[in-house]
């Protein structure tokens, strides 16, 4: 009967599929595989009714309009992280202590570096796969999960149940993308976890099932009346004995010193390995001890992870460039023999400030180890001192700016030095380029390369200049043909009514970003109210202090900054006055935005709360009525579930001001 033969070919297909992508230990060929899985498609395509979702055809993918937010049954909490073995014993001692119990076993894995999934099973039939997103809201992308081959679709028992593991894309899969998409000129992924992220995010799942991504399980939550599994390691050989992936690299240990071995074996050991790892999940195995210890507002008491030392590397110091910022400070920055760090080559890092080349005693010439600090800028950490770098010159600061020879000042209390020139043409651009960018005056098509040429030919000086130029004064410039000449007149003419806020932000007054204009914006309301406010009507707004009142108050009192603001205003940058209140649905209400969010940033976000009348403020208290938490949110969502402060996913969100 066909209805047999569907079931044979599906449980096959089910059972060759897991032994290539779970077990690694392929027993058919490719070609005795595409056999049988067209024999089954064929079947499906002329008797639709015999189509299941558990079918290996499910796999393929199609297209879908967008993801659907999903309240897990069970919430997705963090790790606590632990950074060294003082850290581990601290942990261990408190659960020893809170349970009253000294020898508790530990179960120690691997921290997989990738994203947070959880799974559902009825029947052993897999039905809804889910993103993490903030913990307690995800979305539905479960066409795109089932493309993965090391899910099972179908269970090798029939039960009910949840389970939650890591997505990740092998590093070698993840090499191999990058250089096909290099080829074609397409993005660059930074790392196998973004690669893995975009694969999974993508509305036609059959690019997803085109990308190498896999899948391992580590949690699972018991049907119900399931008291025969009393331990975490247990859990996993029940996981691994229905069908699902689990990492071979896990280890039970007696206490805490074999965890801290784990740990350290592994901090080598794993670049060794086909996938990124980012440190080791410690959990305490005893399921009756976890129970007891329970959770915190974030994460459970009955786990940690140790986070591996951040990478560090050598290379050389090539030579020492003086950056000058908008404020006038300097900045040193180190050119570097570009090496591979974490996954991204690196060429330049950061040397801070004088101070640090004299503390570091960094040489040009030297070997010097680098590692990132909190995962963006690469920083210089450490000069080995072998003999060559006694030989080598000290680095001797400047005592003049680097671009107009202006002398050097040092203020007090700081260890930056700045440029004193305030007509420094380094200064001056670094203006230029902030007032466009997307923070302040928000202008497309204009980068550092034709502000640098808009300077050097004297067409534009201030910001004020931008206002002047015509379309065929951009066709002056290297490279610029009608289309983008047109392109940047145009964005400099819908850039002239901008937002106060955004334009205040633009004037680079110093200690005034994003935050403070918002502030002065929201007090005081016109730009005449702000230019006109003395030192104490400032420092009495809340927000602002002293030291931000009087650098305001001497701001517009400058003749060259009143002279900039009605070359601005003469050249019709009027920025809009009018309240971004439309609305009082959402008076006397304060949000907390916090996490990513889909179909808008946390500005856009931020704006429609105060159209609305809502205020938004960037730390959560008693006072705040609501948290939106988008995902992977910071520790505002751990303070608003201890406040029992209501949180909001961004489609709840959506819904209350559509209303
Ligand atoms: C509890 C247990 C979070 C996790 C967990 O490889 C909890 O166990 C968790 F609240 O995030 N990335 C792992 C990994 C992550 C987690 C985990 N185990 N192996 C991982």
């Amino acid at each position: 009967m066909l209805q047999e033969r569907v079931e044979y070919l599906k449980n096959e297909l089910n059972k060759h599929n897991y032994n290539y992508y779970v077990l690694d230990n392929p027993t058919i060929s490719d070609y005795e595989y595409d056999m049988l899985f067209s024999e089954l498609k064929e079947i499906e395509n002329n008797n639709p009714e015999l189509r299941t979702p558990d079918s290996p055809t499910q796999r393929v993918g199609s297209i879908s309009t967008g993801f659907e937010e999903y309240r897990h049954q069970y919430r997705l909490y963090s790790l606590d992280n632990s950074y060294n073995a003082e850290d581990l014993r601290k942990w261990y001692e408190r659960a020893q202590k809170e349970y009253g119990k000294t020898d508790l076993e530990l179960v120690c894995e691997l921290k997989i570096d990738g994203l947070a999934i959880a799974l559902n099973y009825q029947n052993g039939v897999f039905t809804t796969g889910v993103t993490r997103g903030n913990g307690i809201i995800g979305e539905n992308i479960t066409q795109n999960l089932k493309t993965v081959k090391a899910i099972p679709l179908k269970l090798f028992e029939d039960v009910n149940i949840d389970v939650r593991g890591e997505i990740y894309m092998p590093i070698s899969s993840f090499n191999k993308l990058n250089e096909e998409s290099l080829k074609n000129n397409e993005k660059i992924f930074a790392n196998p976890r973004n690669a893995a992220a975009g694969s999974l995010r993508q509305l036609d799942s059959t690019i997803t099932a085109k990308r190498d991504l896999s899948m391992f399980t580590y949690t699972v939550i018991l049907p119900d009346g399931n008291n025969t599994i009393k331990t975490h390691w247990d859990s996993l050989q029940y996981i691994k004995k229905l069908g699902f992936k689990t990492n071979p690299n896990i280890r039970l240990v007696k206490d805490i010193d074999g965890a801290i071995q784990f740990c350290k074996d592994w901090e080598t050991k794993r670049f060794e390995l086909d996938y990124a790892t980012d440190g080791v999940v410690i959990k305490i195995n005893d399921f009756a001890v976890q129970n007891e210890l329970g959770f915190t507002a974030r994460a459970p008491k009955w786990a940690t992870a140790f986070k591996f030392p951040p990478e560090e590397i050598s290379t050389t110091l090539e030579s020492i460039e003086i950056g000058v910022g908008k404020t006038g400070a300097i900045t040193p920055v180190a050119n570097l023999t570009p090496v591979l760090l974490a996954g991204s080559t690196v060429a330049r890092a950061s040397l801070h400030n004088f101070d640090e080349i004299e503390r570091l005693d960094v040489r040009i010439g030297d070997k010097v180890f680098i590692k990132k600090a909190a995962e963006i800028i690469p920083k210089v950490v450490k000069v080995v001192d072998d003999e060559q770098h006694y030989l080598r010159q000290k680095y001797i600061p400047p005592k003049e700016c680097p671009i107009c020879h202006s002398e050097l000042e040092y203020r007090e209390g700081e260890v930056v030095a700045y440029c004193s020139n305030e007509n420094c043409p380094a200064v001056s651009k670094a203006k230029l380029e902030y007032w466009v960018s997307k923070e302040a005056m928000d202008i497309d098509y204009i980068g550092p390369s034709v502000i640098e040429q808009l300077y050097n030919l004297n067409m534009v000086k201030t910001p004020a200049d931008f206002y002047k130029l015509s379309q065929q004064d951009f066709m002056q410039l290297d490279l610029v043909k009608e289309k983008s000449a047109y392109n940047m007149f145009n964005s400099i003419q819908n850039s002239k009514n901008r937002p106060l806020s955004k334009f205040i932000t633009a004037l680079s007054i110093r200690h005034v970003g994003k935050e403070t204009a918002d502030i002065l914006v929201n007090e005081l309301g016109t730009l005449e109210n702000i230019i006109s406010a003395d030192v104490e009507t400032l420092s009495k707004i809340e927000g602002i202090g002293e030291k931000i009142a009087l650098s305001i108050y001497e701001f517009f009192k400058s003749q060259k900054n009143i002279d900039l603001l009605n070359d601005l205003k003469n050249n019709g940058v009027i920025p809009s006055e009018v309240s971004q209140k439309q609305s009082d649905e959402l008076s006397g209400m304060t949000f907390v935005l916090t996490g990513t969010l889909h179909s808008m940033t946390r500005d856009d976000a931020g704006a429609k709360i105060k159209e609305r009348g809502g205020k938004t403020s960037s730390s959560v208290s008693k006072k705040t009525s609501f948290v939106i938490a988008g995902d992977n949110p910071g520790s505002k969502l751990d303070k608003a579930t201890t406040l029992g402060v209501k949180i909001l996913s961004e489609d709840e969100f959506l819904t209350m001001i559509n209303n």
